[in-house]
């Protein structure tokens, strides 16, 4: 039964092929637009260790740069029920205050969905951001209850190395 077992694995190589080109997303992650991968983490760390995270897997903070982007992040969290912690994004005011910037692509962040009375850099001590009820925060990044998204293209050369 030879030429069953290889049309079998012909099939097999095929869909592989066309999950790729179709933009693919590892398990798991949600396909936003068919070119990126958003993985929302339930574990809390703070920004820092986040940002760590994300890169061991490739990726890189989620970035909430438009009115779809924004509802796209805002709906992965409901889904998974959290309602009172924070979810880290990739959005910082290091090098100059109330500049803020993000991590990946360094382009300043526009438009903006602060929170009301929002960002207040309390204490001086406020330089990252997270998604909360309501809109942006800006918190301590040093703080350690925050959930998380990560982001990374869409079918990146590592997805296709686990098919090929
Ligand atoms: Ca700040
Ligand atoms: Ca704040």
């Amino acid at each position: 039964m030879a030429v069953p077992s290889v049309f079998c694995a012909v099939v097999i190589l095929c869909l592989g092929v066309v999950r790729v080109t179709g933009g693919r997303c590892p398990t798991g992650w949600s396909p936003y637009e068919d070119e990126f991968c958003f993985l929302l983490r339930k574990e809390t760390y703070n920004w820092f260790d986040a940002t760590s995270v994300c890169r061991t897997m490739g990726a890189y903070l989620a970035e909430d740069t438009s009115d779809s982007r924004h509802t796209f992040l805002n709906d992965l969290v409901h889904s998974h029920g959290f309602t009172s912690n924070y979810t880290w994004i990739g959005l910082q005011d290091f090098a100059e205050e109330n500049v803020f910037v993000w991590s990946h692509s360094g382009r300043r962040a526009y438009p903006t969905f602060w929170g009301p009375s929002e960002p207040q850099d309390k204490g001086g001590e406020e330089d990252c951001v997270a998604l909360h009820t309501g809109g942006w925060i800006d918190n301590n990044c040093e703080d350690g209850r925050g959930h998380f998204i990560c982001e990374k293209p869409a079918s990146g050369d590592e997805d296709e190395a686990i098919i090929g």
